[in-house]
């Protein structure tokens, strides 16, 4: 069934009911001189290139690929377009390799077709933090599809992340692999519903007429907590205390450190917006939520082209109920102009789902560990690491 996950380690379907099989590591790690040394051959039209994603140019190419060739959802009426400003900060973290991110050229004419990359992270699985790569970002010019690419260059990240001396990874897929640790159910809170009506995002529920619905999904003009206000980086300290100790609680979940905490959720615009609560007596930071930009093409509508949402990204509350909180996030994201506020069911996000009126999604996020098995499947509040 499938070729080439079969040999690669992984948690595979026929070991899931095996109690017997240690948690940890799959295989364990070689000397970094038993790396292969050379990259995988692609057939003989292509050549490997590393993409330099500070370069305007290179950043560009990549931008057209994924934007015309990323994923869509199921029906095809939407695809993920990912920022060229969103693309250079997930692949510039602190400690980032230029070598993994990599791109697959046509040799004659240089044009960028196929792309992946890995970013260094450390995610602590129970007890144990791990070295890991995320992988990200895969994709395959539209006209190049099933002819066994992707396992080509899954192989050469793979090859230039154990050259870091790294053998474990964590990724993200919308299909069903060997094995997830976990599913997840994407939903959806409606902040512009008459433009996710006219563009098929959304429909009228039964029932319902398009006044009743503006009305059920309208939000106040500001939010309602005292001291909510826009993180900075004087925050940074406090904000990476809440976040490690809230992520403390969750069985896979990153561990950040301050630098980690500037770079991946410092406010930067349109492309991740944070908020923090600092309470008005002794100003103190008492909660945190936060949020990344990533717009959606529409494919094909003859007034609508671009489809704005906000995913849910880390939040902390140890003071205003979470949902209070979220509720704000809802009200700073529609003034920004979103037109939908996505979350996963993941970390405590069922405990404010249906309360702020987000609706079940038809897309599912399976999560996976390259290297890595976990004893039994997680439920998806027990996961504390959301990807880009
Ligand atoms: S998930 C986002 C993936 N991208 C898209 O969905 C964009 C649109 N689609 C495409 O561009 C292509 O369809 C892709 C496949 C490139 C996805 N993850 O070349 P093929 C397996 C892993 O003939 P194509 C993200 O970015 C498939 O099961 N494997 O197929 C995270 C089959 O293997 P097997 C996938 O359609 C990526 C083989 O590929 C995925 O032309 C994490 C067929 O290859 C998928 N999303 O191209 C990657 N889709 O026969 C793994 C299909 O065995 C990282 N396949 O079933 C692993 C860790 C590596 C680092 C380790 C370090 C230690
Ligand atoms: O966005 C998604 N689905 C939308 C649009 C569906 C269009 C027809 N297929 C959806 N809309 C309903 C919203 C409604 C609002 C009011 C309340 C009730 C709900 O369900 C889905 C997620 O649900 N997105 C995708 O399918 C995109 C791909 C997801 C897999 C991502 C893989 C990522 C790889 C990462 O590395």
């Amino acid at each position: 069934r499938h070729k080439f996950w079969e040999t690669q380690p992984v948690g595979q379907f026929k070991d899931l009911t095996d109690t017997s099989l240690p948690e940890g590591p799959i295989e364990p790690p070689t000397a970094i001189s038993e790396v292969k040394q050379e990259p995988y051959n692609l057939p003989n039209l292509y050549e490997w290139v590393t993409c330099d994603m500070n370069s305007e140019e290179t950043c560009a190419e990549v931008y057209n690929l994924l934007s015309n060739n990323y994923v869509e959802d199921d029906e095809n009426m939407f695809r993920f377009n990912y920022s060229k400003e969103f693309l250079r900060w997930a692949l510039h973290p602190p400690g980032y390799y230029k070598t993994w991110h990599i791109g697959v050229c046509v040799k004659s004419s240089k044009k960028l077709v196929a792309f992946i990359t890995g970013i260094p992270a450390r995610i602590r699985v129970r007890t144990d933090v791990v070295s890991m790569a995320e992988v990200n970002f895969l994709c395959v010019h539209k006209k190049l599809r099933s002819k066994r690419l992707a396992p080509v260059m899954i192989k050469e990240v793979t090859r230039r992340v154990h050259l870091e001396n790294i053998w474990q990874a964590a990724y993200t897929a919308g299909v069903v692999l060997p094995t997830p640790i976990t599913s997840c159910q994407y939903w959806h809170r409606s902040l512009n519903p008459k433009k996710l009506i006219d563009v098929g995002f959304s429909r009228l529920g039964p029932r319902m007429t398009m006044s009743r619905t503006l009305k059920l999904f309208k939000v106040p003009d500001s939010p309602a907590t005292p001291g909510f206000r826009k993180m900075e980086l004087r925050d940074v300290p406090a904000v990476t205390r809440l976040l490690r100790a809230y992520l403390m609680q969750f069985v896979v979940a990153p561990d950040l450190d301050e630098p980690d905490v500037e770079h991946w959720v410092l406010p930067k615009e349109e492309v991740v917006d944070s908020y923090v609560v600092e309470s008005p007596e002794d100003h103190k930071i008492t909660d945190f939520c936060s949020f990344y930009t990533l717009p959606s093409s529409i494919l094909g509508h003859p007034i609508h082209s671009i489809l704005k949402a906000a995913y849910s990204y880390y939040n902390v509350s140890t003071k205003t109920p979470l949902v209070q909180l979220m509720n704000d996030a809802l009200i700073v994201a529609k003034q920004k102009g979103f037109d939908v506020f996505n979350a996963l069911d993941v970390m405590h996000n069922e405990s404010f789902l249906k309360e702020l009126k987000y609706g079940p999604g038809d897309g599912k996020l399976h999560y996976y560990l390259y290297n890595y098995r976990i004893k039994h499947i997680l439920r998806p509040s027990e996961l504390g690491l959301v990807l880009l």
